[in-house]
């Protein structure tokens, strides 16, 4: 990419933050995987609308494309290029207590972390033979789970259009990638290599090759964060103990959107607010460090009143911070649903 006409059109932090000095400095570098500037704001570009615009192509773009991306990254977390992400996963640290023991306004609960392979070139540019040594790598370490953590993983290509959509209802599985991560280079040779890792319960389930190479959810009906929390940290352990994963001291765990760095985490309520008027969810969430997506995730609309209410900063907080931060959140948002 020799040239581009910049400022590019649009309010995304790409369209802030890649000044001409910006591109003259990085558009002649390439990572070891091959990973250019055009990988990464290919995204952006094309859709003037996002709020971020950009996705690594692989963990060296953190350092080789930094000039951009640390602006971007200290814009949506507030991390400065000294401070260092903590990680902390233990159980026994979260106070928190369930914001909604009656089940009146909390539906489900969901927490889940994404994490990439360390070495593996991340989804804008892996290559269909990569991400099959990655799928086989993550299933193997699947099948070393146990108990209420033990279960099947389907590859997408085996399931049938009807088991597929009615997963993607249940909020148990993904969909091909939207504009974004399609513009991104995400969605090449779907849905090879993809697939999902399912507990008996379905308490537990591990997305592979989707925009991380995993997503490690934990997730049931009703708001005990603390049981989702343990649920996960016990997978994490296992899983941790057999796979190496991309991270950074200063960044964390290394992901494709510099959104998820960090924890990796977005820890999730589906809460029914029919009373409150959404300008009032947002800002009571917004005041609480709260992101509100729509039914069903990102890009979606608010169905019946239910909403999807997650942490947004996932760097530069521990896991315990953003779960606790979640419960605080929700409970002022129940608060002033009793109260309208
Ligand atoms: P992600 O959380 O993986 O970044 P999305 O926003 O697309 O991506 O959400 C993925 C799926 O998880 C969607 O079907 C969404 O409705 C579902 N989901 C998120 N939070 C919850 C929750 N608390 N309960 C049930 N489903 C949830
Ligand atoms: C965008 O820039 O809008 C898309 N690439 C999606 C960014 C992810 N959004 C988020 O807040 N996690």
């Amino acid at each position: 990419m020799d040239s581009l006409p910049l400022p590019l059109p649009g309010q995304s932090l790409l369209a802030r933050f890649l000044t001409p000095e910006v591109f003259e400095t990085l558009k002649d570098r390439e990572t070891y995987f091959g990973v250019r500037l055009s990988h990464l704001i290919a995204s952006g570009v094309k859709n003037p609308d996002s709020a971020i615009g950009v996705y690594a192509g692989d963990e060296e773009s953190y350092t080789a494309f930094a000039p951009l991306l640390d602006p971007i990254i200290q814009a949506y977390h507030g991390l400065g290029p000294e401070d260092r992400h903590v990680t902390d996963l233990n159980p026994a640290h979260l106070e928190a207590e369930n914001p909604d023991p009656e089940g009146r306004f909390v539906l489900s609960t969901r927490i889940r972390v994404a994490r990439n392979l360390c070495c593996f070139p991340f989804g804008p540019v892996i290559g269909r033979r990569e991400r099959r040594m990655a799928e086989r790598a993550i299933v193997g370490a699947l099948g070393t789970l146990e108990g209420e953590l033990a279960g099947t993983y389907h590859p997408l290509p085996s399931l049938d259009e009807a088991t597929r959509a009615r997963l993607v209802k249940e909020h148990l599985l993904f969909k091909a990638g939207d504009r974004f991560l399609e513009a991104g280079g995400f969605n090449r040779d779907w849905p090879d290599a993809r697939g999902v890792f399912m507990n008996a319960e379905r308490t537990f389930l591990v997305w592979v090759n989707e925009e991380d190479q995993l997503r490690i959810i934990s997730m049931e009906k009703g708001a005990d964060l603390g049981r989702v929390f343990a649920r996960l940290a016990r997978a994490l352990a296992v899983l941790e103990a057999r796979l190496t994963f991309a991270r950074s001291e200063r960044l964390g765990y290394l992901t494709s959107c510099p959104t998820n760095l960090g924890t990796g985490m977005r820890a999730s309520v589906h809460i029914r607010l029919v009373r409150l008027p959404e300008q009032e969810v947002q800002a009571i969430a917004e005041d609480h460090g709260l992101q509100v997506r729509g039914t069903h995730g990102e890009h979606t609309a608010a169905e019946g009143g239910v909403y999807d209410v997650s942490n947004k900063r996932r760097l530069g907080i521990t896991e315990v911070e953003a779960v606790t931060q979640l419960a605080e959140g929700v409970s002022a948002l129940i608060r002033a649903e009793r109260g309208a």
